[in-house]
């Protein structure tokens, strides 16, 4: 696992070690201010290294701990080298595998009788999309985002419900951490710009969004239709453009809640046409 870290950040855990604070406090600390545990405890782990720790032996005996006990940290889609993972049948392609930030381009997710039933359905609920209200975590209309959308519960219908297990297990990351799942409808000229999935942690609404299954750690786009034009997903960090191609999608975790992430993305301009996506956005714990 790669742990990134501000130096910011690093400075302040040297600190709190040097005067003795407590390993286990100060993960609790970074979690109720947005991190993941996985990520505290990481953090923890690496700045107790010999050369780094300042604070006592009990201390650093506890920080090294928190590092053996870090979990798989992130939904981790697949082992190097997998080209298919076939799920109740279903054969899932994996077109690209990009590790650092983790990407992964997947071919034939949905297929076309889904991704026309997934339309069908949202045609009659679609409402102009909104974003976080950063300020009180409630939501707001926003010109960056100019898509219509809705979204559908987990048991919402069989298909949602053959859909939500492709989709964890694809992903590896438990159904119940995700949220319901966002239908997006992109007409001509309409985009998202480039932003990122995660709760800011300098935002005052983050500590209300946290409630509700701790931080965002993954994001998934399924394309359902394909745009005449325009409509790629963009990473301007690490210069990829995903085509919107029916039934593909493209999967991204965070490793952190910051820019070091390098997962800010955005949805490019439709120029013909009109663009369908479903979007799962993933949290660290059960979603509620
Ligand atoms: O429509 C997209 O390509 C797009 C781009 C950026 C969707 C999202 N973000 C999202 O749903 O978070
Ligand atoms: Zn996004």
């Amino acid at each position: 696992m790669v742990i990134q870290a501000t130096p910011e950040l690093l400075r302040w855990v040297d600190d709190q070690l040097g005067r003795g604070c407590d390993p286990a406090e100060m993960i609790d600390s970074m979690v109720t201010v947005g991190h993941t545990r996985a990520f505290a405890e990481g953090m923890l782990g690496k700045a107790s290294g010999k050369t780094r720790f300042k604070g006592s032996q009990a201390a650093a005996d506890a920080a090294a701990d928190a590092l053996n006990e870090v979990p798989e940290p992130l939904p981790a889609p697949l082992a190097s080298g997998t080209s298919t993972i076939v799920v109740d049948g279903h054969r899932v392609e994996i077109l690209v595998n990009l590790h650092h930030p983790r990407i992964v381009v997947f071919g034939n997710l949905l297929t076309d009788a889904e991704c026309d039933a997934l339309i069908e359905a949202s045609r009659p609920k679609l409402a102009r999309s909104e974003t976080v209200n950063r300020a009180n975590g409630g939501t707001e209309l926003n010109e960056a985002r100019t898509s219509e959308g809705t979204y559908f519960f987990h048991d919402a219908s069989p298909l949602l419900e053959t859909i939500n297990r492709r989709i964890a297990q694809v992903t590896r990351w438990p159904l119940a951490n995700g949220e319901p799942l966002q239908i997006l409808h992109y007409g001509i000229g309409a985009e998202y710009q480039p932003h990122y999935d995660y709760f800011s942690l300098e935002d005052a609404g983050t500590s209300t969004l946290l409630q509700h299954g701790g931080q965002r750690v993954a994001t998934l786009i399924t394309y359902l239709n394909t745009p005449e034009a325009g409509g790629a997903t963009v990473f301007p960090d690490v210069g990829l453009e995903v085509a919107p191609i029916r039934g593909n999608a493209v999967f991204f975790a965070y490793e952190s809640p910051t820019p070091a992430s390098r997962t800010l993305h955005g949805g490019t301009p439709v120029v013909a046409g009109e663009k369908w996506i479903a979007t799962r956005w993933m949290r660290e714990n059960v979603y509620a």
